[in-house]
């Protein structure tokens, strides 16, 4: 863990300057620069750190009171609205993209698979932390049921909000590589501190991809596609903050 963290700092601070909040960054480095970190610090730690190494898990007592909500805390998207209007009853999980067997699955359906919680620290790159407890579906399990093509590399998680709220706006997004899908603490939660996943939180499903920073932990899940490259979505860095300067590999 120390020399992982040491690692990842020094090469982290060797190459980039690290961003400063969930805003537009501010780069000093060229792109080229900052690409060659990313992939250094990704590949450092892919080959010091067991695919399943486990992010350190809490207890009860040390939850926080207050987990600080962050970046979206209410989409308006009318589609959104109207499911959360109905208490989510219509709301339906898609998986495809390159997949045998594309699943729409409901609140209920993702509640009768195995479930899995956790109680972990949550990492913004902002500086902040929180430590919280969740409880949902292995993503492993999803992605083995509708089973995945050779072609698929990565994971992406479309949202519901756009950061500027507007219908037309730029929706979240984010992606992840096989992996952290197949991770064991890698989940789509449901609950969050024994309670239905709240609103500000991510309601009714969110990502809990422990290795990683806040940013990649996708809340309002609509839609997960499974493909070979990202380059064709959004600006095509991988995530919405990605496309705004943030690294794609966020591992911590
Ligand atoms: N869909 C969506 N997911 C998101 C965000 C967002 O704005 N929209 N913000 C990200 C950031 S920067 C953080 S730190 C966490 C915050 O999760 P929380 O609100 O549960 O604290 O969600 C991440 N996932
Ligand atoms: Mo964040």
């Amino acid at each position: 863990m120390n020399r992982r963290r040491w690692l990842s700092g020094a090469l982290a601070a060797g190459m980039a300057s690290l961003v400063s909040a969930c805003g537009e960054a501010s780069w000093r480095l060229s792109d080229q620069a900052r690409r060659m970190g990313e992939g250094l610090t990704r590949r450092a730690q892919r080959l010091l750190i067991p695919a399943d190494a486990l992010a350190p898990t809490y207890s009860r007592a040390e939850i926080s009171p207050d987990f600080r909500p962050n970046g979206s805390i209410a989409p308006a998207a009318s589609d959104y609205r109207a499911l959360n209007a109905d208490g989510f009853a219509g709301y339906r999980l898609v998986i495809d993209g390159l997949v045998e067997r594309p699943l729409s699955l409901s609140l209920a359906e993702l509640r009768a698979r195995p479930a899995r919680t956790q109680i972990t620290k949550h990492d913004c790159v902002e500086g902040w932390t929180s430590i919280g407890e969740w409880t949902g579906v292995r993503l492993a399990t999803l992605l083995d049921e509708a089973g995945l093509k050779p072609e698929a590399r990565y994971i992406v998680f479309h949202c519901f909000d756009a950061l500027d709220q507007r219908e037309d706006g730029e929706r979240y997004y984010e992606s992840i590589d096989l992996i952290d899908a197949r991770h064991p603490q890698t989940i789509l939660a449901y609950d969050m501190n024994g309670e239905t996943l709240p609103v500000p939180h991510g309601a009714p499903l969110r990502l809990r991809v422990e290795r990683q920073l806040g940013y990649k932990h996708a809340k309002y899940i609509r839609r997960i596609e499974a493909v070979e490259s990202f380059a064709h979505l959004g600006r095509g860095k991988g995530g919405y903050w990605e496309d705004r300067g943030y690294e794609w590999y966020a591992g911590i």
